[in-house]
């Protein structure tokens, strides 16, 4: 059985962004180098630095992370952790249909282009295949997640009104 969580007044220890640019039909995602979730594939991204909003720290995670500017971003997701084994993480979740610049390795990740039909799943976040169809999808959603270490307890997502 997970913990039990009082969802009304949980908040985000951490707060944190996600960036998916899909363009073409392919979506760029990275194999990640250090950090929460290094060795995994992912969408660029990482913690708000304080005085930041989420939007700016997502242009930003993913300039330093690819070397690259996405253009339009459009928050489509909020996702609610809950972890073991570190403090609860609040992620704001973008798409961007552009971007400028050339992907680019850097030391926190190495770029990497995949159809949308054919998502690294298994090399991913356990919860990823239960949103990220939406946000290819264009759809908006707010996920909840309880997570034991690397391992999915339980989970939840809704739809939310855009
Ligand atoms: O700063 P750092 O890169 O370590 O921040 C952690 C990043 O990992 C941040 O972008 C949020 C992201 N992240 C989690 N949990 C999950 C998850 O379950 N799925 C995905 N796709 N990303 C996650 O912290």
């Amino acid at each position: 059985m997970p913990r039990p969580i009082d969802w009304t007044t949980w908040t985000g220890q951490i707060l944190a962004t996600l960036m998916f640019i899909i363009r073409d039909g392919q979506i760029l995602l990275i194999e990640k180098k250090r950090g929460l979730g290094a060795g995994k594939i992912n969408g660029p991204g990482g913690k708000i630095d304080p005085g930041e909003t989420p939007l700016q720290a997502a242009i930003r995670e993913t300039q330093e992370e690819l070397h690259i500017t996405p253009l339009h971003p459009v928050k489509l997701g909020e996702l609610w952790f809950s972890m073991s084994d570190c403090p609860d993480i609040l992620c704001h979740v973008y798409r961007a249909e552009n971007f400028t610049g050339t992907p680019t390795e850097t030391d926190e990740a190495i770029p990497l282009w995949t159809p949308t039909t054919a998502i690294p799943y298994h090399r991913m976040w356990e919860d990823d295949q239960q949103w990220l169809p939406l946000l290819l999808d264009n759809k908006t959603f707010h996920g909840r997640f309880i997570f034991e270490k690397d391992h999915l307890l339980w989970s939840q997502i809704t739809p939310t009104l855009p």
